[in-house]
């Protein structure tokens, strides 16, 4: 073997599958490329609590006045990728983050009179939505990030009150978390203003640095049972304030994104033929499992979530 065929292996066995969050999903539409989100060039992650930065990370580079607009109750997507851009030249093993990074995700709100122009420093944040392990599958809300192409999907809950919010929306990678300080905090920001809701702006309200300590069970743990990244069976307790709570009448489903459960007939046809889904039934879609043949016209994606037949 010629020694420069050694070369790319010594280079991989350095690489750091770390990760930048760059772009914001609202029901489906992709905001774009850097808008409205405040990055730097560095994946590197935080690795202390007690980071001045750990609300909003440090070295910010990219930074517009654009203020994304997200109405309460719909379905929010944030894009991770391994560097600015997403991956790092073809093939990229850790795009859009290192498979090895399992750990929670999960989301903060802080509200701010402008959030094109707010500090990120001194705010008071809540949480809106986390996604930690499931134990019945041995799977993280990284490895479910990873699944969906870096995109990491929550609610904005339905009664948050209209007004500008900085978003924060992190990774915690436990892969080194076996030992004190080993955890990696990933995030950056997104500036946003929260459309029709409700009257809420937050309970348990923590600061950033402060939410976290260093001896929590979600963030000095072994994750390993011998070597699998499972917690050992094992609950994961999601460090953080609980996740803001809803209550009273149960929220509406999120606008715009069809289940498949509710799909629409529009013909009293009963169930799909074996011929193929019926026009204007649903086709394909993140996470069906059903028919995508259409037994009349074609299938036409509507949004990530959601294909239909339709006449062709
Ligand atoms: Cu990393």
């Amino acid at each position: 073997m010629k020694l420069s065929a050694l070369i790319p292996l010594a280079f991989a066995a350095i690489a750091y599958g770390h990760t930048i969050f760059q772009k914001v999903s609202v029901n489906g539409v992709d905001q774009g490329q850097l808008r409205g989100v405040r990055a730097p060039t560095s994946d590197y992650p935080i690795t202390t609590v007690n980071d001045a930065d750990i609300a909003c990370n440090k070295a910010i580079q990219f930074k517009d006045n654009v203020v994304i607009d997200i109405p309460a109750g719909a379905r929010v997507g944030a894009w991770w990728g391994h560097v600015i851009g997403g991956a790092q030249g073809p093939n990229d093993p850790d795009h859009p983050i290192a498979k090895s990074h399992k750990g929670p995700a999960i989301v903060y709100l802080a509200k701010v009179d402008n959030a094109a122009t707010a500090n990120a420093r001194g705010l008071k944040w809540f949480k809106i939505a986390e996604d930690g392990l499931d134990t019945r599958t041995g799977t993280w809300g990284v490895d479910r990030m990873i699944s969906n192409n870096g995109w990491q999907y929550f609610n904005m809950p339905t009664c948050v009150a209209p007004g500008h919010y900085l978003m924060r929306v992190e990774l915690i990678a436990l892969h080194g978390a076996y030992s004190a300080g080993g955890a990696q905090y990933y995030m950056e920001c997104a500036q946003i203003n929260v459309t029709g809701g409700g009257t809420s702006t937050g309970t348990d309200l923590v600061n950033f640095p402060g939410a976290y300590q260093a001896n929590h069970p979600g963030i000095t743990i072994n994750i390993y049972d011998n070597s699998v990244p499972n917690n050992g069976g094992k609950p994961y307790s999601i460090p953080g304030p609980s996740v803001l709570q809803c209550s009273a009448n149960p929220p509406p489903p999120p606008v715009q994104i069809p289940v498949p459960t509710s799909v629409a007939p529009v013909t009293p046809t009963p169930a799909p033929a074996p011929g193929g889904v019926p026009l204007y039934g649903q086709c394909g879609g993140q996470g069906w499992t059903g028919s995508t043949t259409c037994a009349q016209g074609i299938c036409k994606a509507t949004n990530t979530w959601y294909s239909q037949c339709v006449p062709s």
